[in-house]
């Protein structure tokens, strides 16, 4: 899943596609390179960042959805808000990405309606607030049981589990060492029975480990992404399209056939 942001103050991109015309020009760059879905966001979601209106959101990304609904690869929309969740899906998108796990007034209602497929992320706190020092008591354990509690949501408001995916939410509100935690025993959330999401690619443990700018990760978020693949992630979320599926098609002409 390639991301796109249609935000002035993305963490690792910020303002380069903050027009309609760029975010179109750089989905068509992924898409040749091979990209399975795409993600736009009109709302930087990174630690620190400030809140923006449905209004300036829905400016931002209706335009960019509409245009790629006539495109091949099908498009998820990453919000959280249910009025910007319905413009999306009549906009064209194919799935909603929400980093609060549908918790919002109406957010259920909005999916459940449009037919969509949903990634219900965890996340502790905000993105204002989260990384102020994080707790956990087993941060495998707690971050499972709220994906377990918001996917019984997501069924009892009428989704399919075939509509639905999980996601551990790396860097939201968790500190280096549950993120380590998290992707090493990432194999555990394969219990929830739905597939698995990941968003590792550029991301700050990534920075933490290597001692590299966002513009120096991709190699790690290569080796984040394969890691992610082995422990049973089925969506790798990332900015690098073509070093990732390389990299992934390396990975699966060894594993897929076993004989
Ligand atoms: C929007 N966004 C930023 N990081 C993300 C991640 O790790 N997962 C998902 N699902 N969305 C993310």
């Amino acid at each position: 899943m390639g991301v796109i942001n249609i935000t002035p103050d993305s963490f690792s991109d910020g303002g380069l596609y903050a027009s309609t015309e760029r975010a179109l020009d750089r989905a068509d760059c992924m898409i040749e390179e091979g990209v399975d879905w795409l993600d736009v966001g009109g709302e930087s979601t990174r630690p620190g960042s400030a809140p923006v209106s449905k209004e300036e959101e829905l400016r931002r990304i209706i335009p960019v959805v509409e245009a790629l609904a006539g495109r091949k690869v099908p498009v998820s929309v990453d919000t959280s808000k249910p009025e910007v969740m319905r413009a999306a899906i009549a906009a064209g998108a194919a799935m909603i990405n929400d980093i609060c796990a549908l918790q919002a007034p109406g957010a259920l209602e909005a999916v459940s309606d449009g037919g969509v497929a949903v990634c219900l992320m965890h996340m502790q706190g905000n993105p204002r607030t989260m990384q102020n020092n994080p707790q956990y008591r087993d941060v495998v354990m707690e971050v499972s049981d709220f994906l377990r509690v918001r996917l019984e949501a997501a069924l009892a408001a009428g989704l399919t589990k075939d509509r639905l995916v999980i996601d551990p939410g790396f860097g939201f509100g968790k500190n280096q060492d549950h993120n380590i935690q998290l992707l090493r025993h990432l194999d555990c959330f394969l219990d929830l029975g739905v597939p698995i999401m990941v968003g590792l690619s550029r991301k700050s443990m990534l920075g933490k480990i290597t001692g590299n700018t966002v513009g120096e990760r991709i190699h790690a978020s290569v080796a984040a992404a394969l890691i992610a693949v082995a422990k049973g992630a089925s969506i790798v979320r990332v900015h690098d399209v073509k070093a990732t599926r390389d990299a992934l098609a390396v990975y699966n002409a060894v594993n897929s056939d076993c004989s």
